[in-house]
């Protein structure tokens, strides 16, 4: 045992915790927690846990047992959800849709952001599920999800399975308009 050991293992602690911290610093954020995503109800049995919305939760989901669905009326609805104390970075918002096919207008968005707020729209497409995203850059930790319609009384738009992950969509119809979606629908395109 030679006196300089003491050293030495100091510097091997220096140089691993440094690659520690150089991991942790470099890691990808990880996914938001969304609460009540699906719309199946939270733990406490409020099928809207987590939500702050005038829509309601109705049977029929996507490959699941409940949707939210905005029902159509006087004034427009808007489902909402805050991810709070999340890395910054760019993250996509993804989120399963269908409708009456007749909203006056109608997007799943990433607002508060500490960006510009980002949208996609709901496609005109009758009675078939269809998923879509719009992807947002973060830069105040914080950002707003943000589900949203306008239609008329006996029309409706419903969402499901919402998810947010790390990274930014590439994707050629994001923001598209509804003519190219439709388009693209008839060439057997997905929008995901
Ligand atoms: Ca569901």
């Amino acid at each position: 045992m030679t006196k300089r050991n003491p050293y030495i293992i100091l510097a091997l602690i220096v140089i691993i915790l440094g690659g520690f911290y150089m991991v942790q610093k470099n890691r990808t954020p990880t996914s938001p927690v969304i609460v009540n995503p699906g719309f199946e109800g939270g733990e406490n049995g409020n099928p809207l846990e987590g939500w702050e919305t005038a829509g309601v939760v109705e049977a029929g989901g996507y490959e699941s047992e409940m949707r939210l669905t905005h029902p159509g009326g006087n004034v427009p609805v808007e489902s909402v959800q805050k991810l709070s104390d999340i890395s910054n970075g760019w993250y996509t918002l993804k989120a399963w849709v269908s409708s009456s096919g007749k909203q006056k207008d109608a997007y799943i968005a990433l607002e508060d952001c500490g960006t510009e707020e980002t949208r996609a729209a709901v496609p005109i497409v009758r009675d078939k599920w269809l998923q879509i995203v719009v992807p947002a850059k973060v830069t105040k930790r914080t950002c707003t999800i943000s589900l949203y319609s306008d239609a008329e009384e006996g029309e409706w738009v419903s969402f499901d399975n919402v998810e947010v992950l790390p990274g930014r969509a590439a994707l050629t119809v994001m923001g598209a308009d509804i003519s190219s979606l439709k388009k693209s629908e008839d060439k057997g395109g997905v929008y995901s």
